[in-house]
C-alpha cells in the first residue's frame, strides 16, 4: 500500500496508484475540432485545444506508475437507438447529432468526430467506455469496471468541465470515489463556466471532491522539480 498526498483544495489529496484511476473525458475531435458538435453548437474550440499537452503529460504519469486509464467518448450507435429524441432535438441544430458534417455524422461512433484527438489516442492497456449521455456512469459498464479493479480513486480530466466532466464527477461521487479534478487538464468553451466548477467542486468542505494543477500531481508522483 501506499499512499501519495497532493497539495489539493480544501484539502490535501491523498492516494494509492494501485487504485486510482485517470479518467479523461471525451477529448474527442467532435469537441475540439473545427466543424465538430462543439464548434457547430457554435463554440469556439481554441479554450479546448489548449489543455492537449497537459494532458498528455497526465497520461504519460498514469502510465508511469501503473495507474488504470479510461478514456470516455461521447458517442451513439449508427442507428441512433441509444440517443434520446430530446437529446437529438436539443439546439435546433441545422447539423445535428447523426447528420453529416464535416468530420462525418456528428457524435457517431466509427465517424471521424468521434474518434479521439490524435495527440490522445488510447495505448494498449487502456479502457474505453462509449457513452450515451453526459455522465461516463450513466449506461455504461464503468462502474462495474472500476469496482473490478479495485479502484477507489479517480483523477478525472477531459472536456467540458460544467458538461461532462461535472456531471461524471458527481456520478462518481454519489457512488463513494474518491475523485480529484485536474484542474489544468480540464477546460470549457467558457472558461468562467471551467472556473466556476472548480470553486463548486471544493466548495463545502470539498462537498463534490478536490481540485490540483497537474503540477501538484507531478510533485506527489514524481517529486519537486529539480
Ligand atoms: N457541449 C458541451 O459543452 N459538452 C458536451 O456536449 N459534451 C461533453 O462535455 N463531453
Amino acid at each position: 500500500m501506499t499512499t501519495l498526498t497532493v497539495a489539493a483544495r480544501p484539502y490535501d489529496y491523498s492516494f494509492d496508484p494501485a487504485h486510482t484511476a485517470v479518467v479523461l473525458i471525451d477529448m474527442q475531435r467532435d469537441f475540439l475540432e473545427p466543424g465538430g458538435f462543439g464548434a457547430l453548437l457554435g463554440n469556439d474550440v481554441a479554450p479546448l485545444r489548449r489543455i492537449v499537452p497537459a494532458c498528455q503529460r497526465l497520461l504519460a504519469l498514469a502510465r508511469a506508475h501503473g495507474m488504470t486509464v479510461i478514456h470516455t467518448q461521447e458517442a451513439h450507435d449508427p442507428l441512433l437507438a441509444d440517443c434520446p429524441p430530446a437529446k437529438k432535438a436539443r439546439g435546433h441544430l441545422a447539423c445535428g447529432i447523426g447528420d453529416p458534417g464535416p468530420l462525418g455524422r456528428v457524435l457517431v461512433a466509427g465517424e471521424p468526430g468521434a474518434g479521439f484527438v490524435p495527440e490522445l489516442t488510447p495505448e494498449a492497456g487502456d479502457i474505453v467506455i462509449r457513452k450515451p449521455g453526459k455522465g461516463a456512469f450513466y449506461a455504461t459498464a464503468l462502474d462495474g469496471i472500476l469496482k473490478n479493479r479495485g479502484i477507489t480513486h479517480l483523477l478525472v480530466g477531459g472536456v467540458t468541465t460544467e458538461v461532462c466532466v461535472q456531471t461524471t464527477l458527481r456520478e462518481a461521487n454519489d457512488r463513494g470515489y474518491e475523485c480529484l479534478l485536474v484542474a489544468d487538464c480540464a477546460a470549457s468553451y467558457f472558461p468562467q463556466f471551467h472556473d466556476a466548477v472548480v470553486e463548486m467542486v471544493v466548495a463545502q468542505g470539498g462537498i463534490v471532491g478536490w481540485a490540483a494543477p497537474l503540477a501538484a500531481l507531478e510533485q506527489a508522483l514524481v517529486g519537486p522539480a529539480a
